[in-house]
């Protein structure tokens, strides 16, 4: 395989879709060498095959505010890979949404779902629509047009969506009312789901939980643990608010977390009632982090800047796709910090993550570290197609379990000679030797 050959193709075919090309690059970097050494995956040219989604599906939705002005958004659903399961992958409702970001979230998704352990492939899709001060009856309208079209590409045994980004309970709820009305069934097609109609238990917490016991595992492998440990978080969002809860129940003190307006920084540590704000903080619908600055004693709020010049001994980036860039990774490094674990999708810059490699600083990439949101998803479509509800000890034990799991295989592939892991090389080598090798089990299809 010639990396930059299949890159300079990839990039005549799809020009400017930088991070659809960035995730593409990033993968194929890792697996070259295991790739090389199987010259099976040549001569069924598995990379051609894996780089391209199945389909793309794009379609208008139009909706009308509530002042009576008729609005028009694009509505995206990208079909990646099901060599190993149903397409399976998040929603994402915001106005930086277009075809690259969801190419590379959907490509992510493939080796994520892999590592999983479940029988999930990888999926994408949302729309630029911007949930941003808009009413509930504004996005209860809007989530009834976008399924109006959708639900004509997805199915339970065919492709399972679910929330990302500006996509919770609430747009999960009206989508989902909207699908059980169309297709006339009640079979869980979303998840995500309230857990009075189908939902699991600990699927809000899951993603924050999954990422810290993923940390948790990451320090057991040198002997160390949380307590004690200072933790500069992104974002305040669902992903964020799970990951502070967690941290905190495990003796870590998460020091900041952020908006797009700025970060606040707040010395004593955001828990207990502090960690409920962050609920309010988004249910305003507003997306600022600012008033946690009013409504708490003794915290600073940083208008405009990024959390990553905080002196912390662990980053974990919670907000969105690269948050940290080269000079964040550099100025961690320089304060001590031990390990970046990183939570949103493809969070660092490359750069970046070529600074932790170059100093051995502990890294995971999101693939792996964020995949417990989509696992316990996984376990919600088994307990609706079983007809049961499991109680919360029995999804977070089997969350714990798999997070486990996919750490154990990151140390598989990734363990270099002198004992430092490389969970980029690892995560991505594990999640496309599964997918590849069932790709080659059925043959040219
Ligand atoms: O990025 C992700 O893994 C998600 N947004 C969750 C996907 C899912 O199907 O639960």
């Amino acid at each position: 395989m010639n990396v930059d050959k299949i890159m300079n193709n990839l990039e005549k075919k799809h020009p400017g879709e930088v991070e659809y090309l960035q995730a593409v690059r990033e993968v194929l970097e890792s697996i070259e060498e295991v790739y090389n050494e199987n010259p099976q995956f040549e001569s069924a040219n598995i990379i051609e095959r894996i780089i391209e989604p199945d389909r793309v599906i794009t379609f208008k939705v139009p909706w009308v505010d509530d002042e009576g002005n008729v609005k028009v958004n694009l509505g995206y659903r990208i079909q990646f890979n099901n060599a190993i399961g149903p397409y399976k992958g998040g929603l994402r409702f915001h106005p930086s949404v277009n075809l690259s970001i969801l190419k590379f979230l959907g490509f992510e998704q493939i080796f994520k779902n892999a590592l999983t352990t479940l029988p999930m492939g990888g999926g994408k899709g949302g729309s630029d629509f911007d949930p941003k001060g808009k009413s509930n009856a504004e996005v209860m309208r809007f989530c009834q047009s976008f399924m109006l079209e959708l639900w004509k590409y997805i199915g339970p045994e065919t492709d399972v969506p679910a929330g990302d980004i500006g996509v919770g309970g609430r747009e999960i709820g009206f989508l989902y009312g909207m699908y059980k009305r169309l297709a006339g069934e009640n079979t869980g097609v979303l998840t995500g789901k309230g857990s009075n109609w189908g939902g699991s238990l600990i699927r809000p917490e899951a993603t924050g939980f999954g990422a810290i016991y993923f940390a948790k595992e990451m320090l057991a492998a040198r002997n160390d643990t949380l307590k004690g440990k200072t933790i500069s978080i992104s974002g305040f969002g669902n992903v964020a608010w799970g990951a502070a809860l967690k941290a905190t129940e495990l003796g870590g003190k998460v020091v900041t977390i952020s908006g797009p307006d700025g970060y606040v920084y707040d010395p004593e540590g955001i828990s207990g009632k502090k960690i409920d704000f962050m609920l309010d903080l988004r249910a305003s619908n507003e997306d600022i982090v600012k008033p946690y600055s009013f409504a708490f004693e003794g915290v600073e709020f940083h208008e405009g800047k990024k959390p990553w010049e905080v002196k912390v001994d662990i980053a974990m980036p919670c907000a969105t796709q690269n948050e940290l860039s080269g000079e964040d990774a550099k100025k961690l490094i320089e304060n001590g910090a031990i390990m970046v674990a990183e939570v949103s999708n493809m969070g660092c810059t490359p750069d970046a993550v070529e600074e932790f490699l170059k100093h051995k600083i502990l890294f995971a990439p999101g693939k792996a570290v964020n995949a417990g949101g989509v696992a316990t998803s996984g376990l919600e479509m088994t307990q609706n197609a079983m007809k049961l509800h499991w109680n919360s000890e029995e999804v977070d034990s089997r969350l714990h379990e798999i997070m486990c799991n996919i750490h154990a295989q990151c140390i598989k592939y990734g363990k270099g000679e002198d004992g430092y892991v490389d969970y980029v090389k690892g995560a991505n080598i594990a999640g496309f030797l599964k997918v590849a090798s069932s790709m080659l089990d059925m043959g040219v299809i």
